[in-house]
Formats: structure tokens, sequence, C-alpha cells
């Protein structure tokens, strides 16, 4: 096994990655390999997928499987190799369809090589002696660090475009482009590219692919629950029975009102599904009760006090503890060996499971927090916020997006929210949040200064609101009073770096660590290329976006 996808990937004596029996994330070493062989076979089926792209006969479902097998491969989704063995199959299968389609309106054409050619093993013993040449690092001998890198830098990108395209595919917002963007890096990554511009440049392109992914998502989520309000949210219980999902999927939370609809079962919220609250179709459900707990990496505490079964809908998952793993479930591409799975929507059986459980006994005193401060949210009083500018009432924005984790130098971003100055407006949206948003942050020239633009897949509203200012005050974004400081954890946050990159967005400061994955050669092109900064301290860095911004 090798993975040094996330953050908190190993550093040893011999380097970063994970490369032992297990991965931090609890990720063993078979289900990382057959991660890696069904990447493979993606990208088989990407080699033949770009070419029905471009003769304008997609196959959708091969399309749609890809985002659903990429998505599964993300950190903390993910951990049950019997499932990954039903998915090589699978997968298998769908390649031998879109070469058949393929070799059908091409008579005589060469087959493909490389992984189009690729034969799986039936069984788990022979798939894992295949692996070893599906690993990132395979060839590194031959291409050398730098472009392996690079080579990761698109492969996980890539895994977090997937993942946003999935949560709106599910929602039925999907397009050729996205299906044959996916398809081309995948074909690209299947050539085993060593072109470093080639390799650049698609990177690139995967963030522009990125940002319409992400509109789409945005389309998806308010055409289906409307747009998000302002709202206060309850983030203490209440006494009764109780249900608790987390994760991303706004779909499969409202399945679950649905389901409890006409009892007196109370749904929470956990972590990323916070700003689910804010949407006017999930709102209105009276079962819809509250947030419960802070982000992913706290929930083996968090859970093993929840009264009720808990719902994992998407990232993160950690290794479910012996005290509620018999009451947490997965859905969609979310799996851990041995734990009830929901693969048809139907959550009838997490409803007995909460009448069956105690729930809460009695109802805590009351604490809420505001959130909902998407686009169309924070543009309702975009007069305002431009004359607070003008006026010198507010004198800049900080952004302070994206995931949380473990490490410790994370306290960097809960220091930077409590130390920006009180005449800054503080933007935010992803897990991250966590670290400072349950404390009251005030609010400047009327206006709360701590606007909780949603989840991470909600960055197109934040980027949105950032195109929107510049416009307004006849500038770029980058002339504008606005600091982003990104944290980042998985892959949906390349992706997003990514697109920041890609529309020309400078000096993202960016943390707690830089990707192990950008070797030195790496990290000296964002820095002179793109201005990305790493972080320092949180006063230090309030200074110098201060001082840039005076400049
Ligand atoms: Fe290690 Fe992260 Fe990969 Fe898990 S996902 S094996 S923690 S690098
Ligand atoms: Fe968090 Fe996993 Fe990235 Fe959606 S839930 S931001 S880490």
């Amino acid at each position: 096994m090798f993975c040094y996808q996330c953050e908190q990937t190993a550093h040893t004596d011999s380097g970063a990655g994970c490369a032992t029996s297990k991965g931090v994330c609890g990720k063993d070493e078979a289900t990382a390999d057959l991660q890696d062989l069904l990447i493979h076979l993606l990208k088989g089926i990407g080699q033949y997928s770009t070419r029905l792209h471009a003769a304008g006969t997609p196959d959708a479902a091969a399309d749609h499987f890809i985002l659903f097998g990429l998505f599964t491969t993300l950190t903390n989704v993910n951990f049950n190799r019997a499932r990954f063995v039903e998915l090589i199959a699978e997968a298998a299968r769908i390649r031998d369809r879109v070469r058949a389609a393929y070799e059908a309106a091409n008579p005589g054409a060469p087959p493909l090589g490389g992984p189009a050619a690729f034969t799986p093993a039936t069984d788990l013993a022979g798939l894992l002696k295949q692996a070893s040449p599906a690993s990132v690092r395979a060839g590194i001998e031959l291409v050398g660090e730098d472009v392996i890198g690079l080579r990761s830098l698109v492969l996980y990108g890539l895994k977090g475009v997937a993942a946003y395209a999935h949560h709106a595919d599910v929602l039925g917002q999907t397009s050729p482009e996205v299906g044959a963007g996916i398809a081309h890096a995948l074909d690209l990554l299947a050539s085993d590219p060593t072109d470093v511009p080639v390799l650049l440049n698609e990177a690139l392109a995967l963030g522009h692919l990125n940002f319409k992914v992400m509109g789409l998502l945005d389309a998806a989520n308010t055409g289906t629950y409307g747009t998000p309000q302002p709202t206060n949210v309850k983030v203490t219980p209440v006494a009764g029975k109780a249900i608790l999902v987390s994760g991303h999927d706004l779909k499969d939370l409202h399945a679950i009102l649905e389901a409890v609809k006409g009892t007196d079962i109370n749904v929470y919220t956990h972590g990323e599904l916070l700003p689910a609250h804010s949407y006017p179709n999930l709102k209105a459900y009276p079962n819809l009760a509250g947030n419960y707990g802070t982000a992913w990496q706290n929930q083996q505490l968090e859970f093993a006090a929840f009264p009720g079964p808990i719902v994992m809908t998407s990232n993160c998952l950690i290794e479910p503890q012996p005290a509620y793993r018999n009451r947490i479930f997965t859905a969609g591409p979310v799996g851990w060996p041995g734990v009830r799975h929901i693969a048809n929507g139907d959550y009838s059986q997490v409803v007995q499971a909460a009448q069956a459980l105690p729930g809460f006994p009695e109802t805590a005193p009351e604490k809420t927090i505001l959130i909902g401060f998407g686009k169309d949210a924070v543009l309702g009083v975009a007069g305002k916020v431009i004359d607070a500018v003008k006026s010198g009432a507010v004198k800049h924005f900080f952004l302070i997006g994206g995931c949380d984790g473990a490490a410790p130098g994370r306290n960097y971003y809960t220091d930077f929210a409590e130390k920006a100055p009180q005449d800054t407006i503080l933007l935010t949206l992803g897990c991250g949040k966590f670290r400072f948003n349950m404390e009251d942050h005030g609010t400047v020239a009327g206006l709360p200064r701590l606007l909780d633009v949603g989840q991470c897949n909600d960055s197109y509203s934040a980027i949105h609101i950032a195109l929107a200012l510049a416009n307004a005050f006849e500038c770029g974004v980058n002339d504008l009073p606005l600091s982003l400081i990104v944290s980042w954890f998985e892959q949906k946050a390349a992706a997003v770096l990514l697109t920041l990159l890609a529309l020309g967005v400078r000096n993202v400061r960016l943390g707690p660590t830089l990707p192990a994955f950008l070797t030195p050669a790496l990290v000296g092109v964002l820095v002179e290329k793109f201005g990305v900064l790493p972080i320092t301290t949180a006063e230090a860095d309030i200074a110098a976006s201060l001082n840039r911004a005076a400049a």
C-alpha cells in the first residue's frame, strides 16, 4: 500500500505516505490496494469514454459510475474491501461495454492499451497480486518524484471534482461536459504522462471544470431545497427519540425527514450537514430539531454519546467504535465492514432503530447559532456591505474555509478567527468552521461578523460572492480587501484549490501543512505562478493580509 492523498498522511524517516499495513485514517492495506485497482479500471473506462464523448455518443451510465467509483476512494469514505471487489467487477463490465461501443463505431481501430486492456482477477487474493503496478508511485524510478507528484495532484483534484459532481448528479444535475472532462483526465492519467506543462494544464482544466460542477451542485441544492436563508439553528438537544445525520448529502437527509414524518423522532445534523437547516424545503420539516456535535475528527466521542442511530451520507467516516457500531449506518459511497448500508434510500430500519433507542432524556438549555449566508443572502445585503467598506467601517474580509482535522497546527484557524480585528468580516465554509462557529463574533456595521456560507460543497457560493464584490468595486478579486485562508484535509479541498488557481485567485494561504505529494519543485511553481502561501502564525498572517490590502 502507498497513499499520500490527505493531509494526515504518515510522516516517517523514509518520507511522507501511509505505506505500512494501515493508513492513519484506518484504511487497511488490502482496501488501499483495491482502491488503486478500481482507479486503474476507471482510467480504462475513461480511455473509451473520452472517445465516445468526442464522437457525441457518451455512455451516461458509465459517466455516473465513474463519479461514484472515484468518490468511494476519497479519504474517510469507504473502508469495505468486499465492496471494492464488487466495484472492480462492475468497473470491468462497464469497461467492456464502452469498449464494445467504441469498437462497433470504429471497426478495425487498433485496441487501446494500458488500463483499457487490463483484466482484473475475480477474487480478492488474485486482485491483491495485481495491485502493485496500479499504485500512484508505480514507475517513480523512471519518471521521478515531481512527475508522480503532479500526476497525484491531477488524480486527487479529479477525485474531488467527481465527488462534487456525484452530489449534483444524485439530484439530477449533470452535463455531458462534466462527463467528458472527467473522462479526459482519466484518459490522460492512463497514458502515464510525463510532460510537466501537460499535467499542469490538466490540473487547471480540472479547476475550471470543478467551478462548473460546483455551479451545477449549487443549482441542484437550491433548485431542490430552495435558496438558503439566514437561520438560527439550535445546537442543543431536546428531549426525545433522535437520529443523527452526518456527511454532506442533502438528499439522504431529506429522505430521512420524510421517513420520520408523523413520528416524534427528532433529526439532528452533524458536521457538514449543518447548512441543511438554512434550506427552506428542509427546515420546513418539524422533525429537523437542530445540530449536534462538531467536525468529523470528534465523531468517535460525539457518536458514542448520541442516544440514537447515526447515518453517514458521505465523508468523513472514521472507525466506528464498539459503543455505537451496531447503531451507525452508511449510505451512498460510504462503507465500513460490518456496518449496515442503506443502498436504496429506504430509511425505515433507521427509524426502527431510533424508536428502540432511548433518545435524549431531557432538553438542554437552548443555544443557537446563525447560519445561512450563501451567495443570495450575502448579495441580498450587498449594498450594506459595499457602504460599510466605503465608509471604512469594514476594513477587510477573511474567508476562513475548508476542512477540519486532528493536526494540532489547526489551532491556527481558531486563533485566526479570534484575533481578526473587529472591523473585519469572517466568511466561512466547510467543516473547519467548527473551531470557531459556536462563539459569538459580534456585529460590524449592522452585519454579523461571522457569515457561514455553508458546506465545502458551497465554495461556489463563496467564489460567486467574491466575484460580485469585485464587480461592485470595479476591481479584480485579487484587488479586493479579501484574504483566503484555506484549510485542506482531503481531495474535495484539492479540487477547490485548483478552482481558485484556475480562476487566477492569488495569495491563498494554505495549511495546516502543504500536501505531501507536492514536491519542493511543485511548491515552487505554486508559489511563483499563483502566489500560494503556506500559513505561518495567525498574528503574522493577519498583519500581512491587512498590510497587503493597505499597500
Ligand atoms: Fe493515509 Fe490519508 Fe491515504 Fe488514509 S487517506 S491512507 S490517512 S494518506
Ligand atoms: Fe470536512 Fe471531511 Fe473536508 Fe466538507 S467533512 S470539508 S474534511
